[in-house]
């Protein structure tokens, strides 16, 4: 740990003054005392030797994800920087490799809340988004500020002359599956090449070390929860009559587009059944844990789920490529979470550049999941006073509220210019300004009734006030709506009868009252449990034992009886 900034000064990238072990990928919250709730500046080093048989070729670093700023030296030289944990970036190191000796790796991670950041950092003298979530570390949103290496990190080589990267846009004509295809390369600025996909071949020609191509899969296999195939894509590129590149790829052939307040998959109607998820489990902390997600999509095909939001940043890819296998629907979300339009011009205008940002970094990585069905770009953005003890005046007010509709009509618009394929989202909490939904496609929100901000033990006024809410959403809207947040704590082995807040029951009740409530509303495109599972929180007298227990499964997923009835619902079992 070096908190007071000075390991760069004394050459910690060549050699640590007491280092110790820790794994990759893992936060490091959970594993030593004195970096419990650090979430300043640390240091990771190692040495690594690169195969002979890489030379003559691009050696690439690619780090899964550092929270929340990078900075990483090879050999001494300082190779890259990168702002925003959650999402993968890479710099080719060829120049600073060595290949007859060990070769000196080091990464600096820091996770200062800053305002300036996406996620913002609170104001100063504490408060964060919600009153009650608030707590030590500071933050403005409701999960622990896990920090450090969270995924792997790679080192890679490729040929000189390669494929770069590849754009998949699928569309149906008749029974047939159209695939369109964008191939970019490096070094090959007129080389030609093949797409080849179940028998059915393209030619590629490239131009500016660009080529695009169609190919037509009559009675096209069509991706889909019920059956999520995927065709291998194989992309050669050759180069001066020799093929010097092939990369493969699995694609699902499938459409996503809104009509009136549906959402459709292949034309058909579809309904999002699922929850908000986190990354997060005991000593891993946010580090990919392969073993957990396993058994999460094991669960949620147990509980009858179809679908579920990377509530509040980016998954890792390996868990994208797992829902495009079992045909599982994902909300995809960037770190957007905890944004106060009330704060300064300044502090809105970097936000946004590091909204846009991530966006682009996320598009660029999961613009070819059949699985991701839809973007979204911000959780519960709310315009308040910054500490919310004293209500902002009615101008300061709408201030806060116009900065928050010209910032997401920009975020919007960044969006589908990035992808037109897909529907662009916003989600919204209770008592939040309904404008800011305006520009969206579909109008998700987060909503308590029953639970936050009164009528707790009350579930009949929760419904009423429930269904009231729907219907003028619906009416002003008409538009797509899912519900992406609502549930209560329930602390596992509570119970009671009558059902009484923070007992199995009472959650068991809740959701009951909210799936009948949406049941009873044809508009309603999807209803989502917050949350998945219980997860870790920030110190605070609103969480016990630092932990949110809106899980309908406990944190090591035993099921609550929250499990039980949505199973009973969802699969009728
Ligand atoms: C975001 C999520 O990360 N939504 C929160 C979740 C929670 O459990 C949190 O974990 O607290 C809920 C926000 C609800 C605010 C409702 C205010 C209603 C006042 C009218």
């Amino acid at each position: 740990m070096d908190p007071h900034g000075q390991g760069e000064a004394q050459g910690w990238f060549q050699a640590l003054p007491s280092p110790r072990t820790i794994p990759v990928p893992c936060s490091w919250n959970d594993l030593f005392d004195d970096a419990h709730t650090y979430v300043g500046l640390a240091w990771y080093r190692i040495e690594v030797w690169v195969p002979s048989g890489w030379r003559g070729r691009r050696v690439i670093l690619r780090v899964g994800s550092a929270t929340y700023a990078a900075r990483v030296w090879v050999n001494g030289s300082l190779v890259t920087e990168h702002l925003g944990g959650n999402l993968p970036f890479a710099v080719e190191i060829t120049q600073q490799l060595a290949w007859e000796r060990a070769n000196v790796i080091a990464i600096a991670v820091e996770n200062e809340p800053k305002p300036e950041r996406v996620p913002p950092g609170p104001p100063p003298g504490g408060g964060g988004v919600l009153g009650v979530a608030a707590g030590f570390p500071g933050t403005t949103y409701d999960f622990f500020p896990y920090s450090g290496l969270h995924r792997q990190v790679w080192l890679c080589a490729v040929p000189a002359v390669h494929i770069d990267d590849i754009t998949v846009v699928t569309t149906i004509e008749g029974g047939d599956g159209i695939v369109n295809l964008k191939v970019a390369t490096v070094g090959a600025e007129a080389g030609t090449g093949k797409a080849r996909l179940d028998g059915i071949e393209a030619d590629l020609v490239f131009r500016a070390g660009m080529a695009e191509a169609t190919l037509r899969v009559p009675g096209a296999r069509l991706w889909s929860p019920q059956d999520p195939y995927l065709y291998r894509l194989t992309v050669t590129l050759t180069d001066q009559a020799r093929v010097v590149d092939i990369y493969a790829l699995d694609i699902g052939i499938r459409t996503v587009a809104v009509r009136g307040d549906q959402i459709l998959l292949n034309g058909q109607p579809i309904k999002l059944t699922g929850f908000g998820k986190h990354e997060d489990f005991a000593l891993s902390g946010r580090g990919l844990n392969l073993p957990v997600w396993i058994r999460d999509y094991e669960l949620l095909r147990w509980i009858g789920a179809n679908s579920y939001r990377t509530s509040h940043y980016p998954y890792p890819e390996e868990v994208m490529q797992l829902a495009d296998q079992r045909g599982v629907l994902v909300i995809n979300e960037i770190p957007a979470v905890g944004l106060n339009m009330a704060d300064s011009q300044q502090l809105t205008e970097q936000r946004l550049m590091q909204s846009q940002s991530q966006l682009r970094e996320l598009i660029a990585r999961d613009k070819n999941h059949p699985s991701t069905i839809m973007w979204c770009v911000a959780n519960e953005p709310v315009a308040r006073a910054p500490n919310d003890e004293v209500p902002l005046s009615p101008a300061l007010k709408q201030t806060a509220i116009d900065a928050g509709t010209q910032f997401f009509r920009r975020v919007y618009d960044e969006a589908h210019r990035l992808d037109g394929t897909r529907p662009v989202t916003l989600v919204g909490v209770g008592g939040g300004p309904r404008e800011w939904h305006k520009p969206f496609d579909v109008i998700c929100i987060n909503r308590y009734y029953g639970w936050y901000g009164g009528l707790g033990g009350r579930l009949d006024q929760a419904a009423a006030a429930l269904a009231r809410d729907l219907d003028e959403l619906h009416q002003s809207f008409a538009r797509p709506i899912i519900i992406t947040e609502f549930g209560t704590d329930a602390l596992p082995g509570t119970h009671s009868l009558p059902p009484e807040m923070w007992s199995e029951e009472y959650q068991v009740e809740f959701l009951r009252r909210y799936l009948d409530v949406a049941a009873q509303r044809p508009f309603m495109a999807g209803m989502h449990v917050w949350a998945f599972a219980d997860f870790r929180t920030v110190q605070g007298v609103g969480r016990a034992g630092s932990m949110n227990y809106k899980g309908v499964f406990t944190r090591d997923r035993r099921p609550k009886m929250a499990a039980l009835f949505l199973r009973s619902r969802w699969v009728g079992a």
